[in-house]
């Protein structure tokens, strides 16, 4: 993408937060849902963008049931950053050892976010102890602070490359 711009591409579980996070960002974020047992669920993808310090960031979340692969492929073409959502109230799962597998792969910049930090049973050091030598940001998409400031951060790695 042209400079000052970003394409973040975010990935995880079913379930896990990734469209509770990019609404977090970005209020105005556009989300493409269809009705499952569980609530809502991607079926396309979110879109959202915010600026975070002189970069315009685009932000694509992605569906995370398993059989919606071929979206994510499509929607992973020239990004410059992935961030992987874990639910930090059930852990690092099998769909997200498969998401950070196929991204390291690839080589594209990576950051983990263990969500749901509000719950009572939330273990972000678990995720942590699970995914070593990564950066884990322990955040709650129900407080906007903790995801601006996680994104923020994840941003300057990638402004600093
Ligand atoms: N307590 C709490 N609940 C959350 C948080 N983030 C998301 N949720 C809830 O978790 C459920 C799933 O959130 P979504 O944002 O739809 O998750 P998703 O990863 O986009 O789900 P799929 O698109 O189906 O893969 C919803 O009921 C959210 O309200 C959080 O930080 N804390
Ligand atoms: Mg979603």
């Amino acid at each position: 993408m042209a400079e000052g711009r970003l394409k973040i591409v975010v990935f995880g579980s079913f379930n896990a937060g990734k469209s509770s996070f990019i609404q977090a960002l970005d209020p105005r974020s556009r989300h493409i849902e269809a009705s499952s047992s569980e609530g809502p669920t991607t079926v396309a993808f979110d879109f959202g963008r915010l600026q975070v310090r002189d970069h315009a960031v685009y932000l694509f979340g992605t569906p995370g049931q398993e059989r919606f692969e071929f979206v994510r492929q499509i929607l992973s073409r020239g990004m410059d950053g992935a961030i992987v959502i874990v639910d930090a109230t059930t852990g690092v799962d099998a769909m997200t050892r498969h998401l950070y597998g196929q991204l390291k792969a690839v080589g594209v910049p990576l950051a983990f976010m263990a969500n749901k930090c509000d719950c009572p049973d939330a273990a972000p050091e678990s995720v942590r102890r699970d995914l070593p030598g990564e950066t884990v940001h322990p955040i709650s998409a129900r407080n906007a602070e903790s995801v601006h400031a996680a994104l923020d951060a994840f941003v300057a790695t990638l402004a600093a490359r």
